[in-house]
């Protein structure tokens, strides 16, 4: 069992890794069921989890962390395996159950499963080692959080079937899996690529893996992506037909819908409809909802509130698994934080949209459904005239797919692929009268009887069995390669690991890589120069720009870079503040009440806050009230005399000044005034002074005068219990 506190340690699951089953095979969907969690009960909810990191808001609701009823997807490839797995236990602390891996591009074209695990650029090979180091670590995760983890990547391509029963040997839970995907994007023959599929699909029924389709590559790839609705819900009938003729469950056949606008686009009067056609057309199935790769830029906040109105999409009708990736994607930096972000908002999104639907109808006549019924018709439209010219091969090579044209507008523009072209072209044979297929899974007639009439029902028994029924026939090769490996890789930076040193890192340990968020006065051009040599100055190595936003032309811009740092901390160096204990509520009642204790309390300066020093004081919110200490409440923008002076008058022990506004430090400047006139008038070793907000820290409270400091996140019992300790101090000495 993991333990919170402990790193995971990637050496213990690389241990006798050749040894290692997955303890099942197939998908979970989420226990979706209502909850009732602190005051609320949330409708769209699945059961809390063991261990998680909620939303920061949650400390004001006793830490509740809601978690919605759709499976939670994150994608997770930096190349590096072994790094991956870390990220993978962040994001299962932050809600995620489905993890998906993405392969370096190009991967549908590789003619064989690949062994070992070489490092990727954004992406991994596939390889049986990863996966199956990947799956033992999920195990371990799933157990700490205390909810089934999904593992997913793809089996389209020319190795589609190769891949597909190494990842029902190693409980592997989902896949994307779409000829049509090899056909319009990576230009794999379309004959190889249904046949493949025909075999990918039974071997991922007989895993019982979840299948996601690849109707999301054309939103990405269209030049109008709002302009091919009509033919993604052909492409995604199509995927679904053949799947379910295949023999999968149609609650394990996906859809991969996206919705295909974005803002400034009228983001909802487009994807809305759409959203509604789809799941009236395909509601024997499940929705993927993930967001539209191709409207994701360079800043996070323009692709959060993408994703955002994405999620209200999705709650507005439905979402099975709900995918957060694209944040990240549209910056090309899928670092550790913005996984982590990503399903952050998810997570926010959804349960804030909790119920949705109980409130709010759809209007029967008008704009929606007019334009849902249209977008039905130009489907059905589109997918009669597909089998008119004599079906899909004919259509892909006239053209009609991922064309900018609005069906039945045409531009001519359409992918077109040639029936006998393409990757694998002519691989495809006919089968011969003694051909034979000695496995479990098999698409078609396995053909063994005429060797042994026994065999036809379990035709793997001929050769003593298959490796689905029997793991230990599994091959396990380990690294081939002696240059590039995980353990050359874990050497070098070992040091991270198990000596004190310690370094920054984006997505890689030991990576020493840091964002710096800066603003220039200046236009785009020179702000860019001038950041460039901000981190070159800032002593910073393979310095890049990685967002430019522009204020105004020329008063200013935003730029946030990325650079390598190349020193390392010594944590044994590090001074860490010390944690004060509190003290048992019952001693700090007692202690009241042979020590009545009065305080003064307000917002000093010109501040106008007021939340922050009202759940220190009242005793509705945990104050110091519940201690028996009584306070006088002074209000906001409260001149900082007035506290001393009222302390005088009303003979109290204890001044607390709350400052939340911090510019030019101006907390700090009043809490040195607070000292300062409490000194003038006389009465500083009377009192005690304490400093409160969010912007405060101990140390730099007790350098302005101040007795203590207390920052983010302090609760009236941590007040409370300095003020008794103090107070018990000065009083003994
Ligand atoms: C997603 N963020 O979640 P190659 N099969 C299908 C695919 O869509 C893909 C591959 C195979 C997106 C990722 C990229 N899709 C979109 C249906 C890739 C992988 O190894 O790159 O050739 O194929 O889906």
């Amino acid at each position: 069992m993991l333990d919170p506190n402990y790193k995971l340690d990637i050496r213990f699951l690389l241990n006798d890794l050749d040894k290692y089953r997955p303890r099942r095979r197939g998908w979970v969907w989420r226990d979706a069921k209502p909850q009732t969690l602190g005051p609320f009960t949330y409708q769209q909810a699945s059961p809390s989890l063991n261990n998680t990191i909620p939303l920061p808001s949650a400390r004001h609701l006793g830490h509740i962390d809601p978690q919605p009823d759709a499976t939670i997807t994150t994608e997770i490839a930096s190349g590096r395996f072994e790094d991956d797995i870390r990220r993978m236990r962040m994001a299962a602390y932050h809600g995620a159950d489905h993890i998906m891996v993405i392969r370096t591009a190009g991967q549908s074209h590789m003619d064989g499963l690949l062994e070992g695990t070489p490092q990727g650029v954004g992406g991994v090979p596939i390889t049986r080692k990863q996966v199956r180091a990947q799956r033992k670590a999920l195990d371990l995760i799933e157990d700490e959080v205390g909810r089934p983890i999904n593992y997913h990547s793809y089996v389209s391509g020319v190795a589609g079937p190769e891949i597909a029963v190494m990842f029902v040997e190693e409980g592997v839970n989902g896949a994307h899996q779409d000829p049509q995907y090899n056909v319009l994007y990576r230009n794999i023959n379309m004959i190889r690529s249904f046949v493949d599929a025909a075999e990918s699909k039974t071997i991922m029924a007989y895993g019982g893996l979840a299948q996601i389709d690849g109707a999301h590559n054309a939103n990405a790839t269209a030049r109008d992506a709002w302009k091919v609705m009509p033919e993604l819900l052909i492409q995604h009938a199509i995927n679904c037909r053949m799947s379910e003729k295949v023999g999968m469950r149609p609650d394990l056949i996906c859809l991969s819908t996206v919705p295909p606008a974005a803002p400034p686009s009228p983001d909802l009067k487009l994807n809305l409809p759409y959203a509604l056609a789809l799941r009236e057309f395909f509601s024997a199935y499940k929705m993927r909802a993930q967001m539209n790769t191709k409207y994701m830029d360079s800043s996070t906040r323009e692709a959060t509130v993408t994703h955002v109105l994405n999620l209200v999409i999705s709650r507005l009708t439905s979402a099975d698994i709900q995918s957060t990736i694209t944040p990240d994607e549209g910056r090309n930096v899928p670092w550790h934080v913005y996984n982590i972000e990503a399903l952050d908002t998810a997570k926010q999104a959804m349960t804030g949209m909790d119920d949705l639907m109980s409130m709010l109808d759809f209007k029967k006549e008008g704009y929606l459904t007019d334009t849902k019924r249209e977008l039905q018709e130009r489907a059905v439209l589109m997918l009669e005239e597909i089998i008119d010219m004599g079906g899909y091969y004919q259509a892909v090579q006239a053209g009609m797919f991922v064309d900018s044209g609005y069906y039945p507008e045409r531009a001519g523009d359409g992918i077109a692929r040639q029936i006998d072209g393409g990757i694998g072209n002519g691989t495809i044979i006919k089968r011969a009268k003694d051909y034979m297929a000695p496995v479990t899974a098999h698409y078609g007639d396995n053909n063994v009887e005429q060797y042994d009439p026994a065999c036809k029902d379990d035709p793997a028994r001929l050769i003593g069995g298959s490796t689905f029924e029997n793991p230990d026939m599994i091959q396990y090769i380990d690294e081939l390669d002696h240059f590039d490996n995980v353990n050359v890789r874990m050497e070098e930076n070992e040091d991270y690991r198990s000596t004190f040193k310690l370094k920054p890192e984006v997505q890689w340990l030991g990576d020493g890589i840091i964002t710096v968020d800066l603003f220039f006065p200046t236009d785009p051009l020179t702000a860019e120069a001038a950041a460039l040599e901000a981190g070159r100055q800032l002593n910073l190595t393979q310095v890049e720009v990685i967002h430019r936003e522009v204020m105004h032309p020329s008063e200013g811009t935003r730029i946030q870079i990325k650079g390598t740092v190349t020193f390392d901390i010594d944590t044994s160096t590090l001074v860490l503040p010390t944690k004060e204990e509190t003290l048992p509520e019952d001693e700090m009642i007692a202690y009241m009440q042979t020590h009545p204790l009065k305080v003064i309390a307000g917002t000093g300066g010109s501040d106008e806050h007021s939340v922050g020093m009202r759940e220190i004081l009242d005793i509705k919110h945990g104050g110091i009230e519940k201690y028996g200490l009584s306070y006088t409440y002074l209000g906001t923008s409260v001149p900082i005399e007035k506290f001393i002076d009222a302390a005088i008058e009303t003979h109290s022990t204890v001044v607390m000044i709350s400052l939340i506004i911090s510019h030019d430090d101006i907390h700090y400047k009043n809490m040195q005034k607070l000292h300062d006139y409490a000194v003038e008038k006389g009465v500083r070793d009377k009192l005690i002074l304490l400093a409160g907000g969010t912007q405060v820290t101990p140390e730099i409270a007790k350098a302005h005068g101040m007795d203590q400091g207390f920052g983010r996140g302090t609760k009236g019992k941590d007040v409370a219990s300095f003020i008794v300790k103090k107070h018990r101090m000065i009083h003994e000495s």
